[in-house]
Protein backbone atom coordinates (compact mmCIF):
# COMPACT_ATOMS: atom_id res chain seq x y z
CA UNK A 1 0.00 0.00 0.00
CA UNK A 2 0.95 3.24 -1.20
CA UNK A 3 1.94 5.81 2.18
CA UNK A 4 0.83 9.06 2.50
CA UNK A 5 4.55 10.55 1.63
CA UNK A 6 5.31 8.45 -0.95
CA UNK A 7 4.69 10.94 -4.08
CA UNK A 8 7.60 13.16 -5.07
CA UNK A 9 5.34 16.50 -5.19
CA UNK A 10 9.04 18.72 -5.77
CA UNK A 11 8.64 21.34 -8.49
CA UNK A 12 5.27 19.40 -10.07
CA UNK A 13 3.48 22.21 -12.01
CA UNK A 14 0.28 23.38 -10.31
CA UNK A 15 -2.09 24.43 -13.38
CA UNK A 16 -5.09 26.74 -12.07
CA UNK A 17 -7.86 26.02 -13.93
CA UNK A 18 -10.68 28.92 -12.77
CA UNK A 19 -14.16 27.56 -14.14
CA UNK A 20 -16.39 30.53 -14.18
CA UNK A 21 -19.72 29.02 -14.17
CA UNK A 22 -23.18 28.99 -11.98
CA UNK A 23 -25.24 25.62 -11.59
CA UNK A 24 -28.26 27.17 -11.08
CA UNK A 25 -27.60 30.01 -13.49
CA UNK A 26 -27.75 33.03 -11.67
CA UNK A 27 -25.70 35.79 -13.05
CA UNK A 28 -22.12 35.70 -11.08
CA UNK A 29 -22.66 34.17 -7.96
CA UNK A 30 -20.35 31.26 -8.37
CA UNK A 31 -19.45 32.16 -11.61
CA UNK A 32 -17.31 35.18 -9.82
CA UNK A 33 -15.54 32.47 -7.63
CA UNK A 34 -12.32 32.35 -9.67
CA UNK A 35 -11.95 36.35 -10.07
CA UNK A 36 -12.73 36.72 -6.21
CA UNK A 37 -10.46 33.98 -5.35
CA UNK A 38 -7.29 35.33 -7.64
CA UNK A 39 -8.52 38.50 -5.52
CA UNK A 40 -7.28 36.99 -2.29
CA UNK A 41 -4.10 35.92 -3.89
CA UNK A 42 -4.33 32.44 -4.61
CA UNK A 43 -2.38 32.53 -7.60
CA UNK A 44 0.82 33.77 -5.56
CA UNK A 45 0.00 31.71 -2.45
CA UNK A 46 0.50 28.53 -3.62
CA UNK A 47 4.21 27.22 -2.86
CA UNK A 48 4.94 25.72 -6.04
CA UNK A 49 5.94 26.31 -9.49
CA UNK A 50 1.80 27.79 -10.99
CA UNK A 51 1.01 27.73 -14.60
CA UNK A 52 -2.33 30.06 -15.01
CA UNK A 53 -3.45 29.89 -18.94
CA UNK A 54 -6.72 31.84 -17.91
CA UNK A 55 -9.98 31.03 -17.25
CA UNK A 56 -12.26 28.55 -18.77
CA UNK A 57 -14.05 30.36 -21.14
CA UNK A 58 -18.23 29.59 -20.27
CA UNK A 59 -21.96 30.80 -22.00
CA UNK A 60 -23.60 33.25 -20.38
CA UNK A 61 -26.03 31.17 -17.70
CA UNK A 62 -30.10 30.57 -17.88
CA UNK A 63 -31.66 30.04 -15.15
CA UNK A 64 -34.46 27.35 -16.30
CA UNK A 65 -34.15 23.73 -17.40
CA UNK A 66 -33.83 22.48 -21.24
CA UNK A 67 -35.76 19.92 -23.41
CA UNK A 68 -34.72 17.30 -23.60
CA UNK A 69 -32.08 16.73 -21.12
CA UNK A 70 -33.28 18.38 -18.12
CA UNK A 71 -30.39 20.06 -16.94
CA UNK A 72 -30.76 23.56 -15.72
CA UNK A 73 -28.53 26.06 -17.32
CA UNK A 74 -27.66 23.14 -19.71
CA UNK A 75 -26.05 24.71 -22.65
CA UNK A 76 -23.20 26.75 -20.04
CA UNK A 77 -22.98 23.33 -18.44
CA UNK A 78 -22.58 21.32 -21.41
CA UNK A 79 -19.81 23.62 -22.88
CA UNK A 80 -18.17 23.78 -19.52
CA UNK A 81 -17.76 19.95 -19.62
CA UNK A 82 -16.45 20.19 -23.10
CA UNK A 83 -14.16 22.23 -22.53
CA UNK A 84 -12.77 21.27 -19.30
CA UNK A 85 -12.40 17.34 -19.67
CA UNK A 86 -9.84 18.78 -22.52
CA UNK A 87 -7.91 21.54 -20.22
CA UNK A 88 -7.74 18.54 -17.12
CA UNK A 89 -6.86 16.15 -19.92
CA UNK A 90 -4.11 18.13 -21.09
CA UNK A 91 -2.45 19.06 -17.65
CA UNK A 92 -3.10 15.67 -16.75
CA UNK A 93 -1.16 14.36 -20.03
CA UNK A 94 1.65 16.71 -19.14
CA UNK A 95 2.57 15.88 -16.22
CA UNK A 96 1.11 19.01 -14.52
CA UNK A 97 -1.31 18.94 -11.16
CA UNK A 98 -5.16 20.67 -12.22
CA UNK A 99 -6.24 22.65 -9.46
CA UNK A 100 -9.96 23.74 -10.28
CA UNK A 101 -11.07 26.76 -8.79
CA UNK A 102 -14.84 27.92 -8.41
CA UNK A 103 -18.43 26.38 -10.10
CA UNK A 104 -19.65 24.01 -8.14
CA UNK A 105 -19.40 19.87 -7.82
CA UNK A 106 -20.43 19.43 -11.87
CA UNK A 107 -16.93 20.28 -12.77
CA UNK A 108 -16.89 16.14 -11.72
CA UNK A 109 -18.46 15.45 -14.53
CA UNK A 110 -15.50 16.52 -16.21
CA UNK A 111 -12.23 15.98 -14.52
CA UNK A 112 -13.04 12.33 -13.33
CA UNK A 113 -14.04 11.22 -17.23
CA UNK A 114 -10.87 13.10 -18.29
CA UNK A 115 -8.53 11.63 -16.10
CA UNK A 116 -9.84 7.80 -17.06
CA UNK A 117 -9.39 8.76 -20.44
CA UNK A 118 -5.51 9.91 -19.58
CA UNK A 119 -4.31 7.28 -17.79
CA UNK A 120 -7.09 4.21 -18.22
CA UNK A 121 -8.63 4.92 -14.88
CA UNK A 122 -10.16 6.89 -12.22
CA UNK A 123 -10.83 7.08 -8.91
CA UNK A 124 -12.60 9.55 -6.71
CA UNK A 125 -11.76 11.08 -3.25
CA UNK A 126 -14.66 12.99 -2.37
CA UNK A 127 -15.19 15.66 0.28
CA UNK A 128 -18.59 17.03 0.34
CA UNK A 129 -21.80 17.71 2.70
CA UNK A 130 -24.04 16.06 0.37
CA UNK A 131 -23.73 12.65 -1.24
CA UNK A 132 -24.45 14.52 -4.92
CA UNK A 133 -25.94 11.28 -5.55
CA UNK A 134 -29.15 12.15 -6.85
CA UNK A 135 -30.92 10.34 -10.12
CA UNK A 136 -31.36 12.41 -12.75
CA UNK A 137 -35.07 11.04 -13.05
CA UNK A 138 -35.68 11.82 -9.78
CA UNK A 139 -34.06 15.70 -9.71
CA UNK A 140 -36.80 18.69 -8.86
CA UNK A 141 -34.55 20.92 -9.72
CA UNK A 142 -32.10 19.57 -12.65
CA UNK A 143 -28.79 20.75 -11.17
CA UNK A 144 -26.11 18.72 -11.89
CA UNK A 145 -24.50 19.34 -9.04
CA UNK A 146 -26.78 17.51 -6.74
CA UNK A 147 -26.29 14.26 -9.25
CA UNK A 148 -22.83 13.82 -10.51
CA UNK A 149 -22.52 10.83 -8.02
CA UNK A 150 -25.00 9.12 -9.71
CA UNK A 151 -24.09 9.77 -13.34
CA UNK A 152 -20.10 8.82 -12.79
CA UNK A 153 -21.32 5.57 -11.00
CA UNK A 154 -23.87 5.22 -13.71
CA UNK A 155 -26.76 5.21 -11.31
CA UNK A 156 -29.30 7.26 -13.37
CA UNK A 157 -31.07 5.56 -15.95
CA UNK A 158 -32.50 8.69 -18.23
CA UNK A 159 -31.47 9.41 -20.88
CA UNK A 160 -28.12 11.52 -21.38
CA UNK A 161 -26.58 13.99 -24.05
CA UNK A 162 -23.50 12.93 -25.89
CA UNK A 163 -21.15 15.27 -23.89
CA UNK A 164 -22.33 12.82 -21.16
CA UNK A 165 -22.91 9.59 -22.76
CA UNK A 166 -19.63 9.16 -24.52
CA UNK A 167 -18.02 9.40 -21.24
CA UNK A 168 -20.22 8.16 -18.13
CA UNK A 169 -19.94 5.99 -16.46
CA UNK A 170 -16.43 6.69 -15.46
CA UNK A 171 -16.29 5.54 -11.94
CA UNK A 172 -16.41 1.81 -10.31
CA UNK A 173 -18.30 2.03 -7.02
CA UNK A 174 -15.19 0.49 -5.31
CA UNK A 175 -13.59 3.71 -6.58
CA UNK A 176 -14.96 6.66 -4.65
CA UNK A 177 -14.48 7.03 -1.21
CA UNK A 178 -17.40 9.98 0.30
CA UNK A 179 -15.98 11.55 3.13
CA UNK A 180 -18.04 13.99 5.38
CA UNK A 181 -22.20 13.86 4.11
CA UNK A 182 -24.48 15.10 6.50
CA UNK A 183 -27.42 15.37 4.47
CA UNK A 184 -30.29 12.74 5.88
CA UNK A 185 -32.94 15.19 6.14
CA UNK A 186 -32.50 16.70 2.67
CA UNK A 187 -32.51 13.65 1.14
CA UNK A 188 -35.52 12.48 3.30
CA UNK A 189 -37.14 15.38 2.33
CA UNK A 190 -36.61 14.24 -1.24
CA UNK A 191 -36.87 10.59 -1.19
CA UNK A 192 -33.41 10.15 -2.33
CA UNK A 193 -32.08 6.97 -1.43
CA UNK A 194 -28.93 7.33 0.30
CA UNK A 195 -25.26 5.98 -1.62
CA UNK A 196 -24.07 4.38 1.97
CA UNK A 197 -24.86 0.87 1.24
CA UNK A 198 -23.00 0.86 -1.80
CA UNK A 199 -19.98 2.75 -1.61
CA UNK A 200 -17.35 3.31 0.79
CA UNK A 201 -18.64 6.68 2.83
CA UNK A 202 -17.40 8.28 6.26
CA UNK A 203 -19.99 10.45 7.86
CA UNK A 204 -19.19 14.39 8.88
CA UNK A 205 -18.97 13.00 13.02
CA UNK A 206 -16.85 10.33 11.78
CA UNK A 207 -14.31 12.36 9.54
CA UNK A 208 -14.32 15.23 11.97
CA UNK A 209 -13.24 12.32 14.94
CA UNK A 210 -9.88 11.61 12.91
CA UNK A 211 -9.15 13.89 9.67
CA UNK A 212 -6.12 12.86 9.24
CA UNK A 213 -6.91 8.96 9.81
CA UNK A 214 -9.86 9.19 7.83
CA UNK A 215 -8.56 10.70 4.56
CA UNK A 216 -5.37 7.85 5.01
CA UNK A 217 -8.21 5.38 4.81
CA UNK A 218 -9.78 6.66 2.30
CA UNK A 219 -7.27 6.89 0.10
CA UNK A 220 -5.54 3.28 0.77
CA UNK A 221 -9.87 2.55 -0.23
CA UNK A 222 -9.45 4.44 -3.41
CA UNK A 223 -5.84 3.27 -4.32
CA UNK A 224 -6.80 -1.08 -4.26
CA UNK A 225 -9.16 0.05 -7.40
CA UNK A 226 -7.69 3.38 -9.36
CA UNK A 227 -3.81 3.82 -9.34
CA UNK A 228 -4.69 7.40 -10.47
CA UNK A 229 -7.39 8.95 -8.57
CA UNK A 230 -9.37 12.47 -8.32
CA UNK A 231 -9.45 15.11 -4.94
CA UNK A 232 -12.41 17.30 -4.59
CA UNK A 233 -13.79 19.47 -2.13
CA UNK A 234 -17.27 20.76 -2.00
CA UNK A 235 -16.65 23.82 0.68
CA UNK A 236 -20.40 22.54 1.87
CA UNK A 237 -18.36 20.13 4.11
CA UNK A 238 -17.26 22.57 6.07
CA UNK A 239 -19.52 23.66 9.20
CA UNK A 240 -21.62 26.73 8.79
CA UNK A 241 -20.65 28.43 11.16
CA UNK A 242 -17.34 28.39 9.39
CA UNK A 243 -18.54 29.08 5.75
CA UNK A 244 -21.07 30.37 5.00
CA UNK A 245 -20.55 31.79 1.60
CA UNK A 246 -22.06 28.70 -0.26
CA UNK A 247 -25.94 27.73 -1.07
CA UNK A 248 -29.22 28.34 -2.42
CA UNK A 249 -31.29 31.34 -1.29
CA UNK A 250 -33.90 29.80 1.07
CA UNK A 251 -31.90 26.32 1.43
CA UNK A 252 -31.56 24.98 5.09
CA UNK A 253 -28.28 24.84 6.32
CA UNK A 254 -27.28 21.28 7.72
CA UNK A 255 -26.08 20.69 10.88
CA UNK A 256 -22.91 19.58 12.33
CA UNK A 257 -19.84 19.74 9.70
CA UNK A 258 -15.50 20.00 9.92
CA UNK A 259 -13.90 23.01 10.78
CA UNK A 260 -10.82 24.69 8.44
CA UNK A 261 -8.27 22.70 10.54
CA UNK A 262 -10.08 19.14 10.02
CA UNK A 263 -10.50 19.73 6.07
CA UNK A 264 -7.44 20.93 5.82
CA UNK A 265 -6.14 17.77 7.74
CA UNK A 266 -8.52 15.61 5.04
CA UNK A 267 -6.59 17.96 1.97
CA UNK A 268 -2.80 17.35 2.87
CA UNK A 269 -3.12 13.96 3.60
CA UNK A 270 -4.53 13.26 0.14
CA UNK A 271 -2.60 15.75 -1.74
CA UNK A 272 0.32 13.79 -0.19
CA UNK A 273 -0.79 10.36 -1.10
CA UNK A 274 0.87 9.22 -4.04
CA UNK A 275 -1.64 8.95 -7.21
CA UNK A 276 -3.27 12.18 -6.58
CA UNK A 277 -3.58 13.83 -10.01
CA UNK A 278 -5.99 16.73 -9.60
CA UNK A 279 -8.08 19.19 -6.88
CA UNK A 280 -11.22 20.92 -7.23
CA UNK A 281 -12.37 23.61 -4.82
CA UNK A 282 -16.10 24.51 -5.48
CA UNK A 283 -19.47 26.07 -4.32
CA UNK A 284 -17.45 29.57 -3.30
CA UNK A 285 -20.01 31.96 -3.80
CA UNK A 286 -18.31 35.92 -3.20
CA UNK A 287 -22.07 37.55 -2.99
CA UNK A 288 -22.46 35.90 0.17
CA UNK A 289 -18.98 36.90 1.74
CA UNK A 290 -19.01 40.68 2.69
CA UNK A 291 -15.27 41.33 3.90
CA UNK A 292 -13.57 38.66 1.40
CA UNK A 293 -13.24 36.55 4.54
CA UNK A 294 -14.13 33.31 3.34
CA UNK A 295 -11.94 34.00 -0.02
CA UNK A 296 -9.09 34.82 2.04
CA UNK A 297 -9.77 31.65 3.92
CA UNK A 298 -10.12 29.48 1.09
CA UNK A 299 -6.71 30.94 0.02
CA UNK A 300 -5.08 30.15 3.38
CA UNK A 301 -6.66 26.15 2.80
CA UNK A 302 -5.03 25.85 -0.36
CA UNK A 303 -1.62 27.14 0.51
CA UNK A 304 -1.42 24.98 3.61
CA UNK A 305 -2.70 22.04 2.08
CA UNK A 306 -0.02 22.45 -0.40
CA UNK A 307 2.73 23.22 1.32
CA UNK A 308 1.37 20.15 4.00
CA UNK A 309 1.77 17.82 1.12
CA UNK A 310 5.42 18.43 0.12
CA UNK A 311 4.75 20.29 -3.18
CA UNK A 312 7.42 23.18 -3.08
MN1 LIG B 1 -21.47 18.78 -3.70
Amino acid sequence: MRGPRDSDNTGRPIELIGVPFDGMGRQGAQARAPAALRSAGLETAIPAPVIAPGDLPVPAPVPTRSEPWGFLNQAALLAMISALHKRVAGAVAAGRFPLIYGADCAVLLAAVPALRAVTGTAGLVFADGHEDATPLELSHSGEAANMEIALLLGLTGAPLPAELRDSLPALEPGAIAMLGPRDEPYRADLSIPTVADRIWLRTSEQVSGAPAGTARQAVERVARHAGRWWLHTDLDVLARSEFAACGAPGEPALAGGLNWLQLTEVVSEALGAGGCCGWSVSVYNPELDPGDRAAARIVQLVADAFRGSGFR
